[in-house]
């Protein structure tokens, strides 16, 4: 093998088939009940939680490991607040006018609408910025593959958040600029996605979706 960097042994978890089917059957169940959810509690999180999600996000595979990513967490209410104004700005434009009439009819189940309270109600918010290229020393390095990378590690979050018992929603409000400017993030960090963190509202309430069976999302080729 050509590389230039030491190799270290890996070390693997062992099951038996037993457990592996009963593990895979288990986390399942466990992920089939996370939902989006869009009405949450102002109910505090620890801060150690959300560093412990963040640091399991970051754990995901990465074009080259350029880990292109950056987790902005949001607790300020200053900030919030601005975030929050900005996005249903947009939201208003997009669902009075910029939205098709398929797209409205496609979300009428949801009960979705430009008001977005949520964003101020929630202890944190995380946005997640994808690195077009790294600037080392003022130097553009290249970053490979960037939505793919970004979109696994918000796949790792989103399970991490589940995992601790929390909820989110994966908010797109559009265009997203906003985030970057009132974040004052770097020319290299664009906004890939708005997450709200929190407990549930007390009677939340979420649509009463059913998921795709296995045959539909699968096929074997022997
Ligand atoms: N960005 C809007 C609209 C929206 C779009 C899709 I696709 C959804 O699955 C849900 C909402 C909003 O966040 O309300």
């Amino acid at each position: 093998m050509n590389h230039n960097n030491p190799f270290i042994p890996y070390k693997g978890i062992n099951y038996s088939e037993e457990e592996m089917v009963q593990r895979s059957q288990d986390f399942y169940h466990f992920m089939d009940k996370r939902r989006s959810l869009r009405e949450f509690s102002d109910k505090e999180v620890p801060m150690k939680v959300i560093e412990n999600i963040i640091r399991t996000a970051s754990t995901a595979p990465s074009g080259a490991h350029k880990q292109p990513w950056t987790f902005c967490v949001v607790s300020s209410p200053q900030l919030k607040k601005e975030i929050r104004a900005a996005a249903e700005k947009e939201e208003y434009l997009s669902y009075n006018g910029r939205m098709t009439e398929e797209w409205l009819n496609d979300l009428s189940v949801f009960g979705t609408d430009w008001h977005k309270p949520f964003i101020e109600t929630v202890p944190y918010l995380i946005v997640v910025f994808k690195k077009s290229y790294d600037l080392v020393d003022g130097e553009r390095r290249k970053n490979y593959y960037v939505n793919e990378s970004v979109g696994l590690a918000t796949g790792f979050l989103i399970t991490a958040i589940h995992q601790a018992g929390l909820v989110t929603l994966t908010h797109t409000p559009s265009p997203m600029s906003f985030l970057q400017k009132i974040l004052k993030r770097p020319e290299n960090e664009k906004p890939f996605l708005l997450l709200p963190v929190g407990y549930p509202k007390a009677g939340a309430k979420v649509p009463d979706l059913t998921r795709k069976s296995l045959d539909e999302v699968m096929v074997v080729f022997e």
